[in-house]
């Protein structure tokens, strides 16, 4: 995989919609399998109830969310530490990402066919300056990309499985949100549902 094509670029953010291919779609689910086996799912806990997506993360510090608030951690909130990054994963980061290190986190988002994501910003991470990289897999998600300030005009991009999203610049600390899934837009996994993983750079525990 090269960036021979050129992505698309909304609000800022680089878009290459199909950049997988199926096999390769097959093999970051399959790797992600393992990654959930070890480190199974769980609901964040908000303020409001559970989120509705289920989380668990790869790689040296995960995202956590319980009633002490929101942040990166070593450790699963089993205790246990958290998987290695797929090298299936790492390959499309060292493809697109332009960035030199390799991310310290992998967020694995599973929503099924009502979860939700509400607009917000991503900012418990210890710099700005690194991208972040978005792989999404299985049925399609309406997702909104604002600006830098809560409650402003947003674009819809449509996230379809095989799809690769890049945050970067100013489009980094944009809001953003999943409205819906639109269950059976994709025949990747065996029920309707998505999975998103992002790659961050982390650096610090918050
Ligand atoms: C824009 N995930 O995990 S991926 C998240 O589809 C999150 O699961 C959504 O928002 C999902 O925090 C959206 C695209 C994405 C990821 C991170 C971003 C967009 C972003 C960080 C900054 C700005
Ligand atoms: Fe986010």
């Amino acid at each position: 995989m090269s960036p021979d094509r050129a992505p698309l670029e909304v609000g800022g953010a680089l878009w290459w919609p199909g950049w997988l291919d199926r096999p390769t779609q097959e093999a970051l689910v399959s790797a992600i399998r393992s990654v959930v086996a070890a480190a199974p799912l769980f609901a964040p806990e908000t303020r409001t109830g559970p989120m509705s997506v289920r989380m668990t993360s790869a790689g040296r510090l995960g995202w956590v969310a319980d009633r002490h608030g929101y942040r990166y951690a070593a450790v699963h909130p089993r205790g246990s530490p958290w998987p290695p990054v797929p090298e299936a994963v790492l390959s499309v980061w060292r493809a697109l990402s332009g960035w030199p290190d390799d991310p310290d986190c992998c967020l694995v988002n599973w929503y099924g066919p009502d979860a939700r994501m509400g607009m917000h910003q991503d900012r418990d991470e210890g710099r700005f300056d690194a991208p972040v990289l978005s792989i999404s897999l299985g049925d399609t998600a309406v997702f909104r990309l604002g600006g830098p300030t809560r409650g402003g005009r947003t674009r819809r991009i449509d996230l379809s499985s095989g799809d690769v999203l890049i945050l970067t610049g100013p489009s980094r600390l944009a809001f953003h949100g999943v409205a819906r899934i639109l269950p059976g837009t994709s025949t990747l996994l065996p029920a309707p549902g998505r999975i998103n993983l992002t790659c961050r750079v982390v650096h610090a525990a918050t």
